[in-house]
């Protein structure tokens, strides 16, 4: 990494002028000026068809930018990163989680280590147990074969494996029913064990480190449910029905769970950036091994893309450039993810931990102040029912905010017109987004003089359109690798370490020192006068 200061940079210096002048023209100009921009900027590559001409940018800023990314030594960074060096430097740990889907062949060396081999043995492993479960060989403690999936994890063991399931709903087998249980708080498992037979259930418990609070807990009360609903006391029956993923083989077994049936990943795996590793074991119940395989395969064109396209061509570069544009020098804190398709309903959710948690940093690498904003706000709905919600304040709110839009060609259910009607909301959305209407454009509409101040849409808000043919295992897998990538890019960008979390270890050590206060009459003197009293507040109406 460059250790030039970012603002330093004279990249940054061109851009921060830039800013101030093609950042602030309105979109609809930008359009005026030159009606062929969707094709000078819009790129396509791996099924994704990548369409930055409703953002505040033109070649110059984009020329800039990409100089800015070679002042900020990208190219070597990335170069880093696939070689297996350890650039999660407060970790002391490589970032290899493209190595989770490279193909068998490959070879892949880490501290001194193939890592391949390990990779295909643990997914080999997965695709057994899917096989030896799917087809009713597996059974549980009383002989019934398992037809229920619950995936206990949380965080980066949950949020993909969600996303994947409902993503990919197209593609799972009808025979299994899928559950996904997070939260500490007691109703998420309560929920899911009054819908369920455990006796026909399969526990997954996906825990990098098998000591997380919320999954050490959900997978206890399960094992409760489980043990209470056995005929008659069985040894061997967590056995049966609880498998893990994780690191940590001492504490599965101690848990009860035969370590013939864990599933292992390894340290340069991120929780954020795990969907892909046996964290989707999940998934593979759902789809299947050879579905699975496509996933990853998607992944992997998308990794290679990433590694050899030209800059002008690099679809996560690009979008990881443009992205810390809005950001960082025009200013914009909030990106709202919209796809339009109902199985990428839980794609914002996803796209919120993998990019706010990796880029929410305001330190650079050795601990300085990065200097500029860094990480946007991601959050999102999908498509129409956003429409009918927070859209209002995206159109004529007093913020501006960006948007990714997300258009898929085909949809899995050809039911009438509703697709097309679908995309025509996507499209006019963009529209309005990025040119909006103005008072010129109303008064030759007609529109009530009273009422033009009402109805006229600023627009200019910065909008990416992203489409797809549709939604299937490959295509997923390389629109995750798109985004992850893209967190990347904007990371050397800053300067910063996208793959360590701090900010959210000192909240954890706080629930821990308050938990026994709540449940005693200790005296709360350590705790500042706002805790103190909330904890009192607590003991009084528990
Ligand atoms: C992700 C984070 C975090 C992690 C969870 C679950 O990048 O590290 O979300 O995935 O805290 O951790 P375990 O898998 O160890 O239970």
């Amino acid at each position: 990494m460059n250790a030039t200061a970012l603002t330093a940079t004279k990249a940054w210096s061109r851009l921060e002028l830039l800013a101030q002048t093609i950042g602030a023209q309105h979109i609809r100009d930008l359009f005026n000026v030159d009606a062929h921009r969707p094709a000078a900027f819009t790129c396509e590559a791996v099924g994704i068809r990548l369409d930055l001409s409703r953002q505040r940018i033109t070649s110059t800023v984009v020329e800039a930018l990409y100089d800015l990314a070679n002042e900020r030594g990208l190219a070597e960074a990335r170069d880093a990163m696939f070689a297996g060096e350890h650039i999660n430097n407060t970790e002391n740990r490589a970032v290899l989680h493209a190595a989770l889907r490279l193909p068998r062949h490959a070879t892949l060396e880490v501290d001194g280590h193939d890592v391949v081999p390990d990779i295909h043995e643990v997914l080999d492993r997965m695709a057994e147990l899917v096989t030896s479960v799917r087809s009713g060989a597996w059974t549980g403690a009383t002989g019934a074969p398992i037809r229920t999936i619950v995936n206990i994890g949380i965080g980066g063991s949950d949020l993909g494996p969600v996303m994947a399931y409902e993503a990919l709903r197209h593609y799972a087998t009808h025979d299994l029913n899928f559950h996904f249980v997070s939260n500490v708080d007691g109703t998420d498992i309560a929920e899911v064990l009054k819908a369920i037979d455990p006796l026909e259930t399969l526990f997954i418990v996906a825990s990098k480190t098998f000591s997380t609070q919320e999954t050490m807990m959900n997978a206890q009360s399960a094992r409760d449910a489980l043990l209470a609903s056995l005929p008659s006391p069985d040894a061997g029956a967590v056995a049966k029905h609880f498998v893990a993923v994780s690191t940590n083989a001492q504490r599965v077994s101690d848990f009860g769970i035969d370590t013939n049936n864990m599933f292992g990943f390894w340290d340069w795996v991120g929780g954020r950036y795990s969907m892909d590793s046996a964290i989707g074991l999940s998934t593979m119940f759902a789809i299947g091994s050879d579905a699975f395989r496509m996933l990853l395969d998607g992944f992997h064109a998308m990794d290679e893309h990433f590694k050899s396209a030209p800059l002008a061509e690099n679809l996560p570069v690009l979008m990881g450039l443009v992205g810390l544009w809005n950001r960082s020098l025009l200013g914009i804190e909030t990106v709202a993810v919209l796809p339009y398709d109902q199985y990428l309903k839980r794609f914002p959710a996803y796209l919120q931990q993998l990019i706010m948690e990796s880029n929410g940093k305001s330190v650079t690498k050795d601990g300085q102040s990065v200097g500029v904003h860094t990480g946007a706000v991601y959050w999102g709905e999908p498509g129409t029912n956003g429409q009918h919600s927070f859209y209002q304040l995206l159109h004529q709110g007093t913020s501006t905010i960006a948007a990714d839009v997300l258009v898929v060609a085909q949809s899995h259910n050809k039911l009438g017109a509703h697709h097309d009607v679908l995309v025509s909301n996507a499209l006019g959305q963009a529209n309005v987004l990025a040119f909006g209407r103005s008072v010129e454009q109303l008064v030759a509409h007609n529109v009530p003089a009273e009422l033009v101040a009402h109805k006229t849409m600023p627009g200019n808000r910065p909008t990416t359109v992203i489409a797809v043919k549709t939604v299937d295992p490959f295509t997923l897998g390389a629109l995750v690798a798109l985004y992850e990538h893209m967190v990347f890019v904007q990371g050397v960008i800053w300067g910063i370490n996208p793959f360590d979390q701090w900010g959210v270890e000192l909240g954890k050590e706080m629930a821990t020192s308050i938990a026994p206060f709540l449940t005693s009459d200790d005296e709360l003197d350590g705790f500042d006068t706002a805790t103190q009293e909330s904890i009192r507040w607590y003991r009084k109406n528990r």
